[in-house]
């Protein structure tokens, strides 16, 4: 190079260096495009509408719930005394996905960790793991990876970022400082850094490489340190590039950050705030999913009997897909690795239901009409599909509809519902709800445009 382009080229090079920290900084607010596969995946996720949430960790032992770790403000000497006594023989994959196939469900979402940190997977990045700590001595991801493949359903794995047992989990967040400081026994010092580079996206590494092509991660917890610096853009971008098609999908409670594919909401349905930590803001870009419970917990918690009947769950999901978004449900089996009979007849029972009316649900997009007490409507093509949940008289006002209405039955038997439509609105004759009927739909086929 001779000298004069060497001495430009070396000023290029201060000048970029210069830059490149302001560059870099205000590069991932902006750098994240979807590939055409992630984009794909996003679309057949809206479509999936149900999925089936499972809580399964060394805590299930106790029958206490996830959070006993904390709720009992245990140490951690003591806790790892837990994964002694996990041996879960009745674990049988097999049975857990064809339940989910049973009851409509077209994805698992399962805790690869959970706030414990404790890893329900093969990990190398440290011995805190099923495999080296429990006498059952096998990865029930990797079995469960295999089935779903084999089943044709997609598999999600939750992911604490929270960590109650990593000492490199530092400085601690709100569920150890606040409420009464919770001495749980790590040492005051630790190494943030090294937390998120290596132990948490090493892990994540191994989740993406190991287990063949899965849906996409669900994290959990980072609201236990709002204002850390999470190195999100460096996370996000790490599984984006192991599988593009993967789904970030964070439980932050917050507006969409770039790099993320699906805004979640924990207990409420999009835009509600009754669990009192979720957000109000609502993407009108991403793919939305709600997450509740089959009876009050998330793990398995003996004395809970808080059941949610199966009507109950089919309103849940019909009202989640009026908003436009997915139902993740869960359950949390038992530590002997078998799903409680009190989960299974339900789900069937909703399985039973959707094999009915999942025309209504699958495949299609809320609206046009927004929700309301009385109902909400899904759509698909030139169907509009209208959830009549909580309304009790022969006639049903709807605000207007843009197209024109060719044609209304009911989707149980095609019997023909009689509807006028005018400028005001749409006005169905609607039947009476027979028994334990949950949804009345309505089926209204489009013509053109008014
Ligand atoms: O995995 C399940 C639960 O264990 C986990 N998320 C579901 C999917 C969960 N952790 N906490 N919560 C649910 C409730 C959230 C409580 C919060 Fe707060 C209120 C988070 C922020 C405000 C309490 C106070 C915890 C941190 C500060």
């Amino acid at each position: 190079m001779p000298k004069g382009t060497r001495k430009a080229f070396s000023k290029t090079i201060l000048a970029l260096a210069l830059l490149s920290p302001f560059t870099f900084a205000a590069l991932p607010q902006t750098a994240y495009q979807s590939t055409p596969e992630n984009l794909k995946a996003r679309q057949e996720f809206q479509d999936a509408k149900f999925g089936m949430f499972i809580h399964w960790g060394v805590y299930s032992v106790l029958g206490d719930g996830e959070w006993v770790f904390h709720n009992r403000k245990l140490k951690v000497q003591e806790y790892d005394r837990l994964p002694k006594f996990f041996d879960p023989e009745q674990f049988d994959a097999k049975a857990w996905v064809s339940l989910a196939k049973a009851a409509g469900m077209k994805y698992i979402t399962i805790t690869s960790r959970h706030h414990d940190g404790f890893a329900m997977f093969d990990s190398k990045v440290s011995d805190w793991n099923i495999v080296q700590r429990t006498p059952y001595g096998k990865d029930p991801l990797k079995m469960l990876a295999d089935e779903a493949h084999r089943q044709g359903i997609k598999l999600f794995f939750y992911y604490s970022q929270l960590d109650w047992h990593n000492p490199d989990y530092y400085p601690r967040g709100k569920t150890i400082t606040d409420n009464g400081p919770w001495d749980n026994g790590r040492p005051d010092h630790g190494d943030w850094n090294s937390y998120l580079d290596n132990y948490m996206d090493g892990q994540l590494r191994e989740l993406l490489t190991n287990y063949g092509p899965i849906g996409g991660i669900w994290f959990d917890g980072m609201w236990d340190k709002p204002d850390a610096d999470w190195h999100l853009a460096k996370t996000y971008a790490l599984i984006h590039q192991l599988q593009p098609a993967a789904l970030i999908i964070p439980n932050h409670h917050e507006t969409p950050k770039p790099g993320e594919d699906v805004q979640t909401f924990e207990r409420d349905l999009p835009g509600k705030n009754t669990a009192g930590f979720n957000t109000n803001y609502v993407s009108d870009q991403l793919p939305l999913e709600t997450s509740n419970t089959l009876n009050g917990s998330w793990g398995f918690d003996i004395g809970d009997s808080k059941y949610k009947s199966p009507e109950e769950v089919e309103e849940l999901l019909v009202r989640a897909a009026g908003n436009n978004a997915n139902l993740l449900l869960n359950i949390g089996p038992m530590p002997n690795g078998e799903i409680q009979d009190e989960f299974a007849t339900r789900l069937h029972s909703v399985g039973k239901w959707l094999s009915r009316y999942g025309d209504a649900i699958y495949g299609t997009r809320g609206g046009p009409l927004p929700p309301a007490d009385w109902g909400v409507t899904t759509q698909k093509g030139d169907n509009v599909y209208v959830h009549v949940l909580n309304w009790n008289a022969p006639l049903l006002a709807l605000p207007p509809i843009s197209k024109t209405i060719g044609a209304a039955r009911l989707l149980l038997d095609s019997s023909k519902v009689e509807v006028t439509q005018n400028s005001y609105g749409v006005v169905l004759k609607v039947p009476a709800a027979a028994k334990g009927e949950v949804d009345r739909v309505v089926v209204l086929t489009l013509a053109k445009d008014r």
